[in-house]
């Protein structure tokens, strides 16, 4: 793009733009690489409303060598005519104006994405330039938009070139957006192919029959994806490599004046519960109206079957949701207007209106559903399960309340690997979960023995994923956590007795490392939330090298440091690389890594461990090998590991 030469009289400020410019957090959240990552998903959601209401089919995402994306799609191409009162086009209110924009004007979108619901307008304001090409009508048209910088050194932003105007004709209709996001704004950063696949892959599977394409013009990467079968495939897709109990996931999908639904299923051998769902395509992570509408639909319909053909005798106590839901999965997607959400991530849906309407639709259209008599052995199939999952759960409640009478006593033994701390300051207390027993034993010999307190794991805690909570129980490193916290988990879980302040996991740079911080996270996003959201666990961050030469010493955390040591060190440097926590005698261990006026920690906050706990669940599946071959591919041994781009020093 060549820059322009702007002259005063072409300076039309825009007020809104500016404030975007001012505060992008307060539109992006944040301006670290998943806002930079959010400006393109606006410029995505866009064109999926269009084609979410029966225009058009396809979406190329396209990241250019420059940096720039460009979005396109065969809609029916932005209005072009002049608005009325604002006395511009259609594509320059869209782009300058917050808010504008069809998508809230409901009688040409039914249900909206509406999104995180800024709308083109911030990308526009937070890129260094953003250019449009509409195909409509036979003709061709184009619009530039532009930063400049002005007499005081004030930068603006989307302001447009020159009115949009007709460039050529066209056969074809459709929009067309190029965008290059402001270095300014978000400092030096790229898109990520691996990041934009994904999301694409997710949208794909929640709009059936779109298609987006996606081309890395930096390395020629190329994705394609198209599902017919909408989120019945998305289904089938998270249980590749877990045992499915039926052939293919049953679907339902039923709309009303206040909501559209679908929602698909399928049992599996597995003995957790997973359900996604989403709102005009967010993940509600944090669940919300819907879910707990459907939860509870679910139970009624099964109940009622189970009943009604004596599957549940007279005397036998229904069956409780969770009984249904051991091992299974299901998406939920929702679509509605006014959209409010809620909770710590704000991803829960909160508006009541959701409940009601979904337990109402699932409750007629899995009835329907259930009274096919092609899907008896369905009903079936779940009903058994649910049954053997409330025994288990009968009997695991008996287990617990008899641990908890004979109360601490032998508890003793769990900590027997513990190495715990002087000091009965709760407030300066550190717990380190510590990768390995030679680790294990520098932190031991290396720590401040006042405050520190050291846990070594051996081998890999098991995948809290995996297993139901009595199996949880029965892993060793995991009972070793528990007793040494103090805490409880699960429901029991009480925060006040907490015996440490900080827990700290020190885990290698490698696949192995990255697998047990993603544990722990899982573990406790799953049993311990409060930890979390307390902000008491912590990612410890070893040295990757040490820079040294005689009276010279420096260690070096990242791949982008190392250039700078080596520079500060001079002539006749040594380089030692750290493979592992291990390699580390208990003084270096102590200074790198340890002592609070030198480490590095990162506090793992809710969102690291939602990340987690779903890359665990929708990605690894039970497939070791895949999982394996995952984490190879995405752990970023760098600094820190894919769940915790956004992550926070302290
Ligand atoms: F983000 C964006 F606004 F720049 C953008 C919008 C980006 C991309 C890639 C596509 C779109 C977009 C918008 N695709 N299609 C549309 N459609 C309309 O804006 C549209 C077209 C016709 C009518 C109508 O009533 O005739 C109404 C609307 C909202």
């Amino acid at each position: 793009m060549a820059e322009k030469k702007y002259e005063s009289k072409d300076i039309v400020v825009l007020d809104g733009l500016d404030a975007v410019r001012l505060r992008p957090g307060m539109y992006i959240g944040t301006t670290s690489n998943r806002g930079y990552h959010h400006i393109l998903w606006e410029i995505v959601d866009n064109a999926i409303d269009e084609i979410s209401n029966g225009f058009g089919d396809t979406i190329h995402i396209t990241l250019n060598t420059d940096g720039s994306a460009t979005v396109e799609d065969n809609g029916r191409g932005i209005p072009v005519d002049v608005h009325p009162t604002l006395k511009k086009s259609g594509v320059e209110v869209v782009y300058t104006t917050l808010h504008a924009g069809g998508k809230f004007n409901n009688e040409n979108y039914k249900f909206s994405g509406g999104l995180h619901g800024v709308g083109a307008s911030v990308t526009n304001a937070l890129s260094r330039w953003c250019n449009v090409t509409v195909n409509k009508d036979g003709k061709q048209y184009f619009v530039e938009f532009h930063s400049f910088e002005d007499e005081n050194g004030k930068i603006h932003s989307g302001i447009p070139v020159a009115p949009l105007r007709q460039i050529g004709t066209s056969t074809t209709t459709g929009t067309k957006v190029t965008f290059l996001p402001d270095d300014r704004v978000f400092g030096e950063q790229e898109f990520s192919f691996e990041t934009i696949v994904k999301r694409a892959r997710e949208l794909a599977f929640l709009n059936k029959g779109l298609r987006i394409v996606v081309d890395d013009s930096r390395t020629n990467d190329h994705s394609d994806f198209h599902y017919e079968g909408g989120i019945k495939d998305f289904v089938a897709y998270m249980v590749e490599g877990k045992n499915a109990l039926f052939k293919t996931p049953l679907y339902i999908a039923a709309e009303s004046k206040v909501v559209s639904l679908e929602v698909s299923f399928v049992s599996t051998d597995s003995y957790t519960e997973n359900t996604f769902s989403y709102v005009n395509n967010i993940p509600t992570t944090e669940g919300g109206m819907h879910e707990i509408g459907f939860k509870s639909a679910f139970t009624k319909v099964f109940n009622d079957y189970a009943r009604e053909n004596n599957l549940l005798k007279e005397k036998e106590a229904n069956l409780l949701g969770e009984d249904f839901r051991e091992g299974l999965v299901t998406v939920i997607n929702v679509k509605m207007s006014n959209v409010q959400f809620e909770g710590q991530t704000k991803t829960k849906l909160g508006n009541p209106e959701a409940r009601t309407e979904v337990e109402a639709l699932t409750i007629a259209e899995l009835t329907n559903l259930l009274a096919d008599k092609k899907n008896a052995t369905y009903a079936e199939v779940i009903i058994e399960k649910a049954k053997q999952a409330a025994k288990v759960r009968l009997a695991a409640k008996k287990a617990k309340e008899y641990a908890r009478a004979k109360n601490g006593a032998e508890n003793f033994n769990l900590v027997g690997k513990l190495a715990s701390s002087t000091s009965k300051d709760k407030t300066k207390s550190e717990l380190f979960i510590v990768e390995g027993d030679s680790a294990g034993g520098s932190a031991k010999q290396g720590r401040d023995r006042r405050y520190q307190a050291i846990l070594p794991l051996r081998g890999k805690p098991l995948n809290a994923e995996k297993k139901r909570i009595d199996q949880v129980l029965a892993n060793e490193e995991i009972r070793t956590i528990i007793s040494a916290l103090d805490t409880g988990f699960g429901e029991d879980f009480d925060l006040s007795s907490l015996r440490y302040n900080k827990i700290i996991i020190l885990s290698d740079a490698d696949v192995d490392g990255f697998h047990i911080r993603a544990i722990l996270c899982t573990f406790f996003y799953r049993y311990m939330r409060q930890l979390i959201t307390e902000g008491h666990v912590f990612v410890g961050l070893p040295p990757l090298y040490k820079v040294y030469k005689k009276d010279y010493e420096k260690y070096v955390y990242s791949d982008a440091e190392l250039a700078e040591a080596v520079a500060s060190a001079g002539k006749g440097y040594m380089i030692q690389r750290y493979k592992g926590l291990g390699e580390m005698n208990p003084e270096q261990l102590w200074e790198t890594t340890m002592d609070p006026e030198h480490r590095t920690l990162i506090q793992v906050t809710i969102e690291d461990a939602a990340e987690a706990e779903r890359m665990i669940t929708t990605l690894m599946g039970d497939n070791i090998e895949e999982r394996k071959a995952y984490i190879n591919e995405h752990a970023n041994f760098d600094r820190v590991d894919t769940f915790m781009r956004d992550y926070k020093k302290v």
